[in-house]
């Protein structure tokens, strides 16, 4: 099995401080979570960037601003911006951190409902404008997948021409409007893929570490991340990001799964370095 590449989803869009106190806003906090994050074991930090008062944007020069207090002080982590971003936001305003030289980014597969009266739009002609920015700029996509019908979409415009190898899934399950995050959810979507390529899960608030297990086990990649989960166990809030970490290295060791520096996660997943220095 190659090593385990550990992604950490450091702020997400949606979790505050009411949830969780150490859910990043500040361009301090953020670099610190991903410090906290990257210390622990993970290679690539999953980002999403708030103004100060904790309202999400996918501004361009706040991702910059972010990115650079990360690489400060990570130098070598890998950073996949998201260009999901919030509910609601356009496609050119989701898009705008693809402006800047990273190396990765998300690619949502689909369409899904998110909870009470909102919908997470992501159109056929969105995922194809998506996946063409992104490899015109030579940005890796993270194929996020809601559901097995999301993995279906990604074949089929693979197959026609829209999105390109290496193909990197990622299943996010137990989103509410998505597919629940059980053992059999988790085979099935694993058996979906080509056998080629590589994928990543990343469960929601209590399939976090049950989910991450499995996919350890079975030679996948993990997320872990206050975006997708608050708690270190049940009922025990987490104190950052690092713990939720390290508590995947831990997991990690029961299966003697080595875990994946940066250049080694580059390596597993085809990533064409750039250097971060000049972000712009
Ligand atoms: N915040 C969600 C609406 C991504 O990062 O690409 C979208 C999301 C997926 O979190
Ligand atoms: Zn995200």
């Amino acid at each position: 099995m190659d090593k385990l590449i550990i992604t950490c989803a450091i702020s997400g869009a949606e979790v505050t401080k009411e949830h969780n106190p150490y859910v990043p806003y500040t361009i301090e906090e953020t670099a610190e979570q991903a410090y906290e994050a990257y210390q622990a074991g993970a290679s690539i930090i999953h980002l999403h960037v708030r103004n100060d008062d904790g309202t999400p944007t996918q501004d361009k020069n706040r991702y910059q601003e972010a990115i650079s207090a990360i690489l400060k002080k990570c130098p070598d982590v890998i950073i996949q911006p998201s260009t999901g971003g919030a509910v609601g936001m356009s496609r050119d305003e989701r898009l705008q951190p693809t402006e800047l030289n990273i190396e990765m980014a998300t690619l949502d597969c689909g369409t899904l409902n998110f909870g009470g009266d909102d919908i997470f739009i992501n159109t056929e002609n969105d995922i194809k404008y998506f996946a063409k920015i992104m490899h015109e700029k030579e940005i890796s996509p993270e194929l996020e997948c809601f559901e097995k019908g999301h993995i279906d979409s990604v074949l089929r415009l693979y197959n026609k021409g829209f999105i390109y190898a290496p193909l990197h899934f990622s299943f996010v399950l137990g989103v509410n409007g998505g597919m629940t995050g059980e053992a059999r959810d988790f085979h099935f979507l694993k058996d979906s893929i080509p056998s080629d390529s590589t994928f990543s899960v990343a469960g929601m608030g209590r399939y976090e570490f049950s989910l991450a297990e499995l996919s350890i086990a079975h030679g996948g990649h993990v997320r872990v991340g206050l975006e997708d989960n608050i708690y270190l166990s049940k009922g025990v809030l987490a104190k950052g990001n690092g713990e939720l970490v390290k508590k995947v290295v831990e997991i990690a060791k029961t299966y003697q799964r080595e875990i994946a520096t940066p250049k080694e996660a580059r390596e597993i997943l085809n990533i064409k370095e750039k250097k971060n220095e000049k972000i712009m």
